[in-house]
């Protein structure tokens, strides 16, 4: 790796040549594109990012879990550089290369189930659920799509509508596409009646809501991410998914997992639908793909996909080789690292840690996630889980002081969320979580 895999502080963060940065992009760029720790990057590699200040920071986001491969990784970049040498674009409507296919083939042979698959490419997550939807209208013939409470689908028109939170995502960009409604997600920490009885009341609601309100005949599909990443790393109560996914087989309604942020290897298989037992009808990919460079898929059964009219699906840069370049070196990372199996040792490393910490401060309410897809959710105190977004912004601000990148995420702003990139060694992982520890004590001190 061409950066030393240390942390390393030699300014306070963010440092003074960040700062003079931070001011220019205050006069260029538009308030509404906001950066949740204003430190500017100049080099990254593994699991280290590099300041302009030569501050070394160690991270825990991946930008926000798509560097899973680690960041620049060496056959990411050596794959890149080969292909932006050959062409740079051609558009794959117009005449077509072999990059594209090949990232397809290993859609169809990495996500679940047997059956016969095509994929789509794309260059965001929000154009591949877009796509997902325009697939399962015209594939059912039927207009209504069905999300849950804290759903994370995208910014664009219609994944806004399927995103649940309003601030910052949807307040006053509407109105918004019509025919989407939302159901209660299989949340255990915060239902009503307590963890146990979660699956089945959830379950039982999502069908009399969708009976009552939608119509099943009307249902085209039914959008849902195995684990919920915006809205708070919401693992659904035990067997929930797969229940929803039956039910909708049996009414002709489509399932479709949104595995942007859990898929590739993040929550210790290649799809966290996997741990489910489901085989979605639809799948949706980006992020983790392709190492860092703009790539997306919509993966689903033949008949479905290809029950599009020619040229329905498309865009100029879907599927741009250089991405697919990238995509395909990712992968092929992933699978002679065991990457998969790397997030499960890494889930391994931080559980125990985490455990410790809820121990010792009350304010720790929830540990959740899988492999490393992991999260804390924080509260007002052990008798009380009012949420804490309080604590959640002083703890991550002190981590952010000690050179340690931490995301949070959740409808209510409270929950600390840790997504490495999956090559951080062991040494690096620990002291973050050492410093994740100190950062609990500043903030509650
Ligand atoms: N579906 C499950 O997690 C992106 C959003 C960051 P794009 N999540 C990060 C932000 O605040 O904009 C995401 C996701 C799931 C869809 C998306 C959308 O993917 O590549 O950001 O469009």
């Amino acid at each position: 790796m061409t950066v030393e895999q240390q942390r390393l502080l030699r300014t306070a963060i963010p440092g003074p040549a960040s700062l003079a940065l931070h001011e220019r992009k205050q006069k260029a760029v538009s308030a509404g594109v906001s950066t949740g720790l204003p430190v500017y990057i100049e080099r990254a590699a593994g699991g280290i990012l590099v300041d302009v200040d030569g501050n070394q920071l160690i991270d825990f986001g991946a930008g926000i879990a798509v560097t899973s491969v680690g960041n620049s990784a060496t056959r990411v970049v050596e794959a890149v550089q080969r292909q932006v040498a050959d062409f740079t674009h051609t558009c794959f409507m117009v005449t077509p290369y072999a990059e594209y296919v090949e990232v397809c083939e290993q859609l169809a042979e990495l996500t679940p189930g047997e059956h016969e698959k095509r994929s789509a490419l794309f260059n965001s997550g929000a154009e591949a659920v877009e796509n997902a939807i325009k697939v399962a209208r015209h594939a059912t013939g039927r207009d209504a799509v069905v999300a849950f409470d804290h759903a994370y689908h995208g910014r664009t028109n219609l994944t806004m509508a399927l995103t649940a939170k309003s601030m910052p995502y949807k307040a006053g960009f509407g109105p918004f596409a019509g025919e989407v409604y939302r159901v209660p997600m299989a949340y255990p920490y915060r239902w009503p009646t307590g963890p146990e009885s979660c699956a089945d009341e959830a379950f039982a609601t999502f069908t009399t809501q969708v009976h009552t309100q939608v119509g099943e005949e009307n249902t085209a599909a039914v959008i849902l991410e195995p684990i919920q990443g915006e809205g708070g790393f919401i693992v659904p109560a035990p067997g929930f998914v797969k229940r929803v996914a039956d039910w909708c087989h049996e009414h002709g309604i489509l399932f479709i997992a949104d595995e942007i942020q859990t898929g590739f290897c993040r929550t210790g298989d290649w799809f966290a639908s996997e741990h489910e037992g489901v085989v979605p009808d639809l799948i949706t990919t980006a992020k983790g793909i392709a190492g860092g460079l703009p790539l997306a898929g919509l993966t689903g059964r033949a008949e479905l996909m290809d029950a599009v009219h020619a040229g329905g699906l498309g865009g100029t840069y879907g599927g741009n080789p250089v991405a697919c370049a990238a995509g395909l070196a990712a992968i092929e990372t992933m699978k002679e690292l065991d990457l998969a199996g790397r997030a499960r040792e890494i889930e391994a490393i931080f559980r125990p840690r985490l455990e410790a910490l809820a121990a010792k401060y009350d304010q720790v309410g929830d540990i959740r996630g899988r492999g490393a897809m992991l999260a804390i959710e924080l509260v007002a105190g052990a008798d009380d889980t009012t949420p804490n977004a309080a604590l959640t912004a002083a703890v991550n601000r002190a981590c952010h002081q000690e050179g340690l990148v931490t995301l949070t995420c959740g409808t209510f702003g409270n929950v600390i969320r840790f997504l490495p990139p999956l090559v951080a060694g062991d040494g690096l992982l620990s002291e973050g979580l050492d410093i994740l520890d100190e950062a609990f004590g500043t903030a509650t001190a």
